[in-house]
């Protein structure tokens, strides 16, 4: 885990009284995230839920504190900052960004599919994150419509470290010649880098037909589709777009563009994305063309509705799982 830190500081941890507890946002299989409002700031934030027993009946402890120590270390525009995290016998607490703009699944189902602009600029933001994220050694796994939210201006915010991964690079720290180096710690097999750029793919192609490159109702069939990877590309998708994403689209690692030689540069520097400024982009200074409808500082309008809770959290209880969350 690299040095230089945010919240690694001894501080005084909030606690659940500290916020007032809005609607819910999403749902997930261990908990559930809720709009909440700082009793002390009057700040509204995300406030991530997540039930420890549930945590370790489905194996996910390394997952959950993974997702802690990879948000804690990282600021980027287009990543959801994670503000500070905390415990009670129960439930973990993680306070996040309110990002008020909704999933960008749901723009996307609502509008059908996106214009070559509209796919661009989300998709331009996304690549600055993921990037950003490799040059940390970091990998995100997880690339898909939902966890893809939109602040109030329009901008993307990455969500959901769940399946964040560290991956040191190899490349550099075995100087010597790699005589005794296994063939799958070469090829870093199963997380390496180029998943996430497969991902990206998934994404643009989604965005652009409205619909993703490889779909069955038989999940067999499907997973022959993907390793087979040969998408069938609308007559109206642009030809840059179609190049692009045919070497994204790559079974094969060692030909799939951001995990070739020029790394990241031969996506960045794609014509597909020529019309993009990525200088001016990663400050925020393109203006992103849609903006939310949001009417207020706390409007949830842009979220789906679930059905609320009844049993509030916060009853004191035993608290066997504690030790496996000592960070938190
Ligand atoms: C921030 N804002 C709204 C919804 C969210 C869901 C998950 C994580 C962070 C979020």
């Amino acid at each position: 885990m690299p040095a230089g830190e945010k919240k690694e500081s001894s501080h005084e941890k909030p606690k659940l009284s500290d916020f007032k507890l809005l609607r819910t946002l999403g749902t997930g299989s261990f908990g559930r995230v809720h709009l909440t409002q700082s009793k002390h700031n009057n700040r509204f934030y995300a406030l991530k839920v997540l039930k420890k027993s549930e945590i370790v009946r489905l194996r996910q402890i390394e997952h959950t504190n993974s997702e802690r120590e990879v948000l804690i270390h990282i600021t980027q525009p287009f990543i959801v900052n994670l503000w500070d995290t905390f415990q009670d016998d129960a439930n973990l607490y993680m306070v996040m960004d309110y990002v008020p703009g909704g999933e960008l699944f749901t723009l996307l189902r609502k509008s059908k599919r996106f214009s070559d602009d509209l796919a661009r600029f989300y998709a331009g933001e996304v690549l600055l994150a993921l990037a950003y994220l490799h040059s940390k050694d970091f990998v995100y796994r997880d690339l898909k419509p939902e966890n893809l939210l939109l602040d109030a201006d329009g901008h993307i915010k990455i969500t959901d470290f769940g399946f964040a991964k560290y991956v040191p690079d190899i490349t550099w720290t075995l100087c010597g010649t790699p005589d005794y180096l296994a063939p799958e710690i070469i090829q870093s097999k199963g997380y390496g880098k180029a998943v996430d750029y497969w991902s990206l793919g998934v994404l643009i192609y989604e965005m652009l037909a409205g619909y993703p490159p490889f779909y069955d109702e038989s999940q067999f069939k499907l997973y022959e589709k993907i390793v087979m990877s040969k998408p069938k590309f609308p007559s109206f998708f642009n030809p840059a777009a179609v190049d692009l994403l045919q070497h994204l689209l790559t079974a094969d690692l060692s030909s799939r563009y951001g995990n070739l030689r020029r790394g990241s540069r031969d996506v960045f520097e794609h014509e597909w994305f020529a019309p993009i400024d990525f200088e001016q982009l990663a400050q925020r200074k393109i203006k992103p063309p849609y903006t939310p409808k949001i009417s207020g500082d706390g409007d949830a309008s842009n979220f789906e509705k679930y059905d609320e809770l009844k049993n509030p959290y916060g009853i004191a209880q035993a608290d066997p799982f504690r030790k496996y969350f000592p960070n938190f």
